[in-house]
């Protein structure tokens, strides 16, 4: 049902109810506004891949327990985080034990459960219990987004909500299409500290959302320590887009957010853009430009007019000495080493230094990740490319990239027409960029993955990325703002078959999460292509 969004609260309330007596199923029932509605059991983003309705529904009681395997602390750590997600909204205990008794929310590993991956699980509710079950510790973790979504939107509050607490009777049998599902923020742009970080990495789980990309160094700033070069971090982080005080992370505050998206089962994809987008490098130490000179600290939105020295010897020391640190730190197996818009770089240069910048990268035994350009020098066995064109982008550009594809490079596909979550939803859009257009809702859900880029084997795409660029996003609530409820469509892509895809389908599921979003505090765009309810 479709209520115009500017009805007053009670009025759309109202309506509501007289919409469910009409249905018949408003007999007797208490007033819709007092009592939570029960999702039904595939009403869920992203969408299960198998959904089988029925039996009794299952009841959240002040005497409900989650139960673990007592071998395993990574359940136990899953259960004590699911009941500190429910209790402060529910009111109730909710205490985590391994009494084996059975009955309440049960979550159970059973590594002999190989159709189920490693990231996927099967959850069963009845009146009796609910059972979620796993091969491995991460796909407890999204059957736990599941559970969430199962429950009345009011659970994500943080007080006390009114009951009941029901959770729809059947099976869920869920594995994910993509093994990468990731999302990127640009903390380089403008710098956002380990809080607004660990804010978003929360956001992005309940959608099973599995990598966060850091753009973590550009033109504007560069936001990481490095201990051999210091300068780096102290002054070439030391501002930002528009002239603020920027930042950068520790090594402490990175591995903070790296211990924080681990235990949300997200991997960490750092990347240092080069050999373009190295403004704030360049300003740092004097010996990296080829002048010897160098320039000032740039606080404008250009890209494009910045390289590293590729003749010189002393960019492969910076070269090693950053990957070295970075690979040490980081325990996920990509490293990201950007080769975009390297404008003022010759196409040889360009060649020549991607060739020494992966070899850095697999000398410290990660796996490169890099911006599409790179399939125009010599990506490396093993190499992925991040795919960031669009629709017309040129046929000789796509079939660059798609014969890269045919020769093993693995693609993430991050269509900026599609999934750039920087780019303005409608021309009124108050933040954003525009160059790849406008990007509504529907658009950067209605593609898919598979079939994508002409040429492009299936085989060889790894999943999907949505970035969020930062030129004029520096809040929390720009970066929700844009993220949602965008990055929901492409959290789809990535885990939900192909065979679920369906705009008419995926808006109503959509929809049913904006009061969830909004229990959140996420002040997402409502955008009139989705049927938001309202009362
Ligand atoms: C293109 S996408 C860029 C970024 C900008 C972004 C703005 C890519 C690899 N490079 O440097 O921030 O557009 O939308």
């Amino acid at each position: 049902m479709r209520l115009p969004g500017t009805l007053p609260r009670l009025f759309g309330s109202l309506l509501l109810v007289a919409a469910a007596g009409i249905a018949g199923i408003g007999a007797g029932a208490a007033p819709a506004d007092l009592t939570p509605t029960v999702p039904p059991l595939g009403q869920v983003v992203p969408a299960p891949a198998s959904v089988q309705a029925g039996g009794a529904p299952y009841t959240l009681t002040p005497s409900t327990r989650i139960r673990v395997d007592g071998h395993s602390p990574e359940a136990r750590r899953i259960g004590t985080y699911l009941a500190g997600l429910l209790r402060p909204s529910t009111g109730y205990a909710l205490p985590v034990t391994d009494d084996h008794l059975p009955g309440g929310i049960q979550l159970r590993l059973r590594p002999s459960e190989q159709g189920l991956g490693d990231e996927g699980y099967r959850l069963q509710s009845s009146r009796g219990s609910v059972t979620l079950t796993a091969r491995r510790p991460a796909g407890l973790f999204r059957a736990v987004q599941t559970l969430r979504q199962l429950l009345p939107a009011s659970v994500e509050k943080d007080t006390r909500q009114k009951g009941p607490w029901k959770i729809a009777g059947g099976t869920i049998t869920d594995t994910p299409r993509y093994g990468y599902r990731g999302a990127m923020l640009d903390v380089s742009r403008h710098f956002f500290t380990v809080g607004q970080v660990k804010r978003y990495i929360d956001q992005l789980a309940l959608y099973k959302i599995n990598k966060l990309h850091l753009h973590l160094s550009d033109d504007q700033g560069w936001r990481i320590a490095i201990d051999s070069l210091p300068r780096l971090a102290t002054y070439g982080g030391s501002t930002q887009v528009g002239g603020g005080p920027g930042g950068y992370y520790t090594k402490k505050d990175y591995k903070e957010i790296l211990g924080y998206a681990a235990s949300r089962y997200l991997e960490v994809v750092p990347e240092i853009d080069m050999p373009g987008h190295t403004n704030a490098a360049l300003a740092s130490y004097a010996e990296l430009n080829c002048s010897g000179i160098a320039p000032p600290l740039y606080t404008g939105t250009d890209v494009g007019f910045s390289s590293l020295c590729v003749p010189k010897a002393v960019t492969y020391d910076f070269v090693d000495d950053v990957v070295r640190e970075l690979a040490a730190l980081t325990p996920g197996r990509y490293l990201h080493i950007g080769g975009d818009e390297a404008h003022s770089t010759s196409h040889a240069d360009y060649v020549a230094f991607m060739d020494k910048a992966q070899a850095a990268v697999g000398k410290y035994g990660k796996t490169v990740v890099g911006w599409h350009q790179l399939t125009g020098a010599s990506p490396v066995a093993g190499a992925v490319a991040q795919y960031w064109g669009l629709d017309d982008t040129s046929d000789a550009e796509k079939a660059q990239v798609a014969k890269a594809a045919q020769n093993g490079t693995k693609l993430i596909l991050s269509p900026a027409d599609r999934v750039y979550l920087d780019m303005k939803y409608t021309k009124d859009t108050p933040l954003g960029l525009d160059w790849a257009g406008l990007v509504e809702v529907d658009r950067s859900y209605d593609w898919d993955p598979g079939a994508y880029l002409p040429g492009v084997p299936a085989s060889v795409v790894a999943g999907v990325e949505a970035p969020l660029w930062s030129e004029t996003i520096s809040t929390s609530d720009h970066i929700e703002f844009m993220a949602f409820p965008r990055v929901l469509g492409v959290a789809e892509l990535g885990w939900s078959p192909a065979s679920t895809h369906d705009w008419e389908q995926y808006r109503v599921r959509l929809a049913a999460q904006g009061p969830r979003m909004a229990a959140l505090g996420i002040d997402y765009y409502r955008s009139p292509k989705v049927p938001w309810p309202t009362g």
